[in-house]
């Protein structure tokens, strides 16, 4: 009795329970799960017609079996209380049958509802879940995107602001360095202005500290050199009072030799010419065997007296004459001397004496149809003879200027020996002689300079003769004849 209540109260449960979930269904839920249970009803109907069609036929097969038997009243009594027994038993079992399919189908039926109403409910909470989770997620990242923008736009703002400061503390950095620099230039411009100022100042002072001395000194100086002056004058005087009366005597006694010389020469050169046009056919064999004769010796020590004709032509009477005064210059020792004794003599002598004075050679030559008269005086190089030198010189159309190639000193000393003829005839010619040229020479490079001023530059060897000819072939016809006078000028030797 118990089991039978229970069974008759689970489909209650189940029912309010169906009830109660159906209550948490939608509509359409509802509706669909009533339908459900429509068709389990009639299946559980269907079943139990088919379970009462079964009894039925199992009922009859039974009775068309015992048919046959003959039944007496007590077993007829018995049958039909089986056959009662039997039928209430086969309605209890149909009944029961049909309960049970009903409740299984109802069951069923339920438990499909649910699962489907279960499974749509988790689809439906999964599909929200997920849209849940799907809306929390774009919520998520777009929160986050906000949140990285404006993260972002902080960043930037914060950096943009960092940049701002850092650009506007450099400005100032700058501006401040460049206001220092400025200010530092400006102390230093002004300190070195007035460093600047000091010291001119100060060198002001200082020079005119030096003027101021320099003008006592010069003024002493001066004072000194006047007295000196004043004194040397007055020996001067006195010295060329002694030495005019001296150099008369030496004039007087050179002219008187020059006169005679000429006189001499004149003579010589008529008896040669009227000779000359006899012996013309002889002259020019003579010339050339004299040439070859003049090849100068190296140990001759006294040649004969050569002709003019060793280096210049015999002078002709129909030629006009031109009178040359000549000057050869140069320190002592360098063989202005031998030189001479060459050109006029070709002879040449080792050992020699200081000229003392001046010594005269005269020697007249016929050259591009004119005769040359040609007077040379040879000078001393000692420095105590040189004031006779410049009288010499004034009177002079041509000075040889010379130095010997092995006599540094010599070489130097030219330089000197154009600036006094430059200084005592500014228009007298001038030959740059280099003589000793048979021995080796030193450095000449002073000379270039000077080698413009000279109307020829030959280097030659009075010992050897070679060159000699070359110092005197000159364009006589430029050479100005000397006409100067006399003209007594201050004396002072340039050496
Ligand atoms: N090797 C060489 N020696 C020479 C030459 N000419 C002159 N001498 C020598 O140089 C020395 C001086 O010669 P001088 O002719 O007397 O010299 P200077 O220039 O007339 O001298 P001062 O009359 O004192 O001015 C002599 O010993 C000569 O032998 C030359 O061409 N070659
Ligand atoms: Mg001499």
């Amino acid at each position: 009795m118990d089991s039978e209540n229970e069974q008759q109260q689970q489909p209650q449960e189940q029912q309010e329970n169906s009830n109660a979930n159906e209550q948490n269904l939608s509509p359409e839920e509802q509706a669909k799960i009533k339908a459900e249970k429509k068709k389990a009803k009639k299946a559980a109907k269907k079943a139990a017609e088919a379970a009462e069609k079964a009894a039925l036929e199992q009922a009859n097969k039974q009775a068309e079996n015992q048919e046959v038997i003959v039944e007496t009243d007590e077993e007829k009594a018995k049958k039909e209380a089986e056959e009662k027994a039997q039928k209430e038993a086969e309605e209890k079992a149909k009944k029961e049958a049909e309960e049970k399919a009903q409740k299984e189908a109802e069951e069923k039926a339920q438990k499909e509802a649910e699962e489907k109403a279960k499974k749509e409910a988790e689809e439906k909470a999964q599909k929200e879940a997920e849209e849940k989770a799907k809306k929390e997620a774009e919520e998520k990242a777009q929160k986050e995107a906000e949140e990285k923008a404006k993260k972002e736009a902080e960043e930037k703002a914060q950096k943009e602001a960092e940049e701002k400061a850092k650009t506007e503390a450099e400005e100032k950095a700058q501006k401040e360095a460049e206001e220092k620099a400025k200010k530092e230039a400006e102390e230093k411009a002004q300190k070195e202005a007035e460093e600047k100022a000091k010291k001119e100042a100060e060198e002001k002072a200082q020079k005119e500290a030096e003027e101021k001395a320099k003008k006592e000194a010069e003024e002493k100086a001066k004072k000194e050199a006047e007295e000196k002056a004043k004194k040397e004058a007055e020996e001067k005087a006195k010295k060329e009072a002694e030495e005019k009366a001296q150099k008369e005597a030496e004039e007087k006694a050179k002219k008187e030799a020059e006169e005679k010389a000429q006189k001499e020469a004149e003579e010589k050169a008529k008896k040669e010419a009227e000779e000359k046009a006899k012996k013309e056919a002889e002259t020019k064999l003579a010339l050339t065997k004299t040439t070859v004769e003049a090849k100068p010796e190296p140990k001759l020590v006294s040649a004969p007296a050569p002709k003019s004709e060793l280096f210049f032509s015999p002078v002709n009477p129909s030629f006009p004459t031109k009178k040359v005064k000549m000057v050869v210059l140069g320190n002592a020792f360098i063989g202005k001397t031998a030189l001479c004794n060459r050109i006029f003599k070709n002879r040449y002598t080792e050992q020699t004496k200081n000229t003392v004075g001046a010594d005269a050679f005269q020697l007249e030559f016929s050259s591009n149809n004119m005769n040359v008269s040609l007077t040379m005086f040879d000078t001393a190089g000692m420095e105590q003879y040189q004031a006779m030198s410049t009288q010499h010189v004034r009177q002079a159309d041509y000075c040889l200027v010379c130095y010997a190639v092995d006599d540094e000193r010599s070489i130097a000393s030219v330089k000197t020996w154009v600036e006094f003829v430059q200084k005592n005839n500014a228009t007298c010619k001038m030959v740059l002689v280099g003589n000793k040229a048979d021995v080796e020479g030193k450095d000449e490079s002073a000379l270039e300079e000077l080698k413009m001023k000279f109307t020829k530059v030959v280097k030659c060897s009075a010992k050897t003769g070679e060159n000699v000819a070359e110092v005197l072939k000159i364009d006589w016809a430029t050479v100005t004849e000397h006409v100067k006078e006399l003209v007594q000028q201050p004396k002072g030797g340039c050496c």
